[in-house]
């Protein structure tokens, strides 16, 4: 057995099957539907034997434990490690990490700084970037559509969103890749991401900072809210945090990923082409059929059930959020791809209290790279074996060679 350090070691509570997967083993992570596939199929619950916690992967099973907030907390942390045993590899977040009251009054804050209408003021900035980055690409033919196209959108036009006044694109991406593998067990992803914490946690943090921020910015939003004392200076920098964690690596992977799903299903591209009315529908279906974020988990803040089962105060619920998006007792036809499906109800952003909050600014991001594409390429093309980067809680390629042919 293989515990977290600090963990009790569980027992299986009575009739829940037992498996001995390692959900985050490599190639369990870079080849998930397979495991997805059993993980729903062995029931409502099963116990993970290895890391001594359960895990859901049917649809409603696993909103019902994210909806469940007074029972399925996340002041424990949302990954595998207990905060109540263990420290955590930084100061939690303010908004992720806790539970009402307290993730009341962030979320407001935050959903007020990430609101539609802000989104739509940041689409002009979004479409001039995204328009001017295809039209590059265009330029190339081909390229590698990770490194060049998905890191490079996202940390172009968010940091200027936010406001910040120096930019370090590299770190940012790495900085993400930190925090969402730090979800998962500490394994080697895990240690590889956080071998370059000495070199970025300090610059994340000091680029949180209220005089590195423009006036302008959604982190000076988050600031002034400090001003008229609904929060702290220190929750302010707390919060502006929370964006660079939570806003570069899962856009990142969104695009990353559209292009992988379109590049993949040509004709479903000749079908956005044809009806760019398709292009947010087309982004929610890449959200349900890659879940670019795979899985979070809940801790049992006292005790409870799951589907009938009974749950321990302290046991740990790892939820699939990829195996829900992908359950036929939902979606019917889920291995397909369809840019017309409109998944409503599709749990990629999570759902309740902490369902995502920046998920306007994502649609608006792609909104901008679907609609530069729909106006601009004709064609979209691997140019080789698509590889998937294993990451303990993102489902993000490594490498997507393309190319582009312009209309
Ligand atoms: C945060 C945070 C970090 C990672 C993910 C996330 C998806 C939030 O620091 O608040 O939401």
């Amino acid at each position: 057995m293989n515990l977290i350090a600090g963990h009790r070691a569980l027992e299986a509570p009575v009739g829940v099957p037992v498996w001995d997967i390692d959900p985050y083993d490599p190639d369990v992570l870079v080849d998930p539907m397979p495991y997805y596939r059993q993980l729903r199929e062995r029931g409502e619950v099963v116990f993970l034997r290895r890391y001594g916690v359960l895990a859901v992967g049917r649809y409603d099973t696993t909103k019902a434990v994210f909806t469940d907030y007074e029972n399925f907390v996340s002041s424990r942390g949302v990954g595998l490690e207990d905060f109540a045993v263990t420290e955590p590899w930084r100061p939690p977040s303010i908004i992720l990490e806790t539970d009402p009251p307290d993730h009341t009054k962030a979320r407001r804050v935050m959903a007020r700084a990430l609101s539609p209408k802000v989104a739509k003021e940041c689409a002009r900035l979004f479409e001039e970037e995204a328009d001017a980055l295809v039209d590059a690409l265009l330029e190339k033919g081909t390229f590698e559509a990770v490194t060049e196209f998905a890191e490079i959108y996202p940390t172009t036009v968010f940091p200027k969103a936010v406001g910040m006044t120096e930019v370090h694109q590299r770190y940012l991406v790495d900085y993400g890749a930190m925090v969402f593998n730090a979800i998962g067990p500490d394994n080697a992803l895990r240690r590889a991401a956080m071998a370059h914490a000495p070199e970025i946690v300090p610059w994340i943090m000091a680029s949180c900072a209220r005089d590195r921020l423009t006036k302008d910015g959604l982190g000076a939003m988050i600031y002034d809210t400090a001003d008229t004392g609904e929060i702290t200076l220190d929750e302010a920098g707390m919060l502006v945090r929370s964006f660079l964690s939570a806003g570069v690596d899962t856009t990142v992977t969104g695009i990353g990923n559209a292009l992988w799903c379109l590049s993949q299903n040509p004709e479903q591209w000749e079908l956005l082409k044809s009806d760019p009315s398709l292009i947010r529908p087309a982004f929610e279906e890449v959200l349900r059929f890659t879940s670019p974020v795979h899985t979070f988990c809940r801790t049992a803040g006292r005790p409870t059930q799951i589907s009938g089962v009974p749950v321990e105060e302290g046991t740990k619920v790892v939820c699939v959020l990829g195996a829900a998006n992908h359950d036929p007792d939902k979606w019917g036809d889920p291995e397909n791809f369809r840019v017309d499906r409109r998944p409503v109800g599709h749990v990629a952003f999570g759902v309740g209290i902490h369902g995502c909050v920046g998920q306007n600014i994502a649609r608006a991001e792609l909104q901008a790279v679907l609609s530069a594409m729909v106006r601009k390429v004709d064609r979209i093309e691997a140019i080789g074996e698509p590889v998937w980067r294993p990451n303990n809680a993102i489902r993000a390629l490594d490498k997507l060679p393309i190319r582009l042919t312009p209309q």
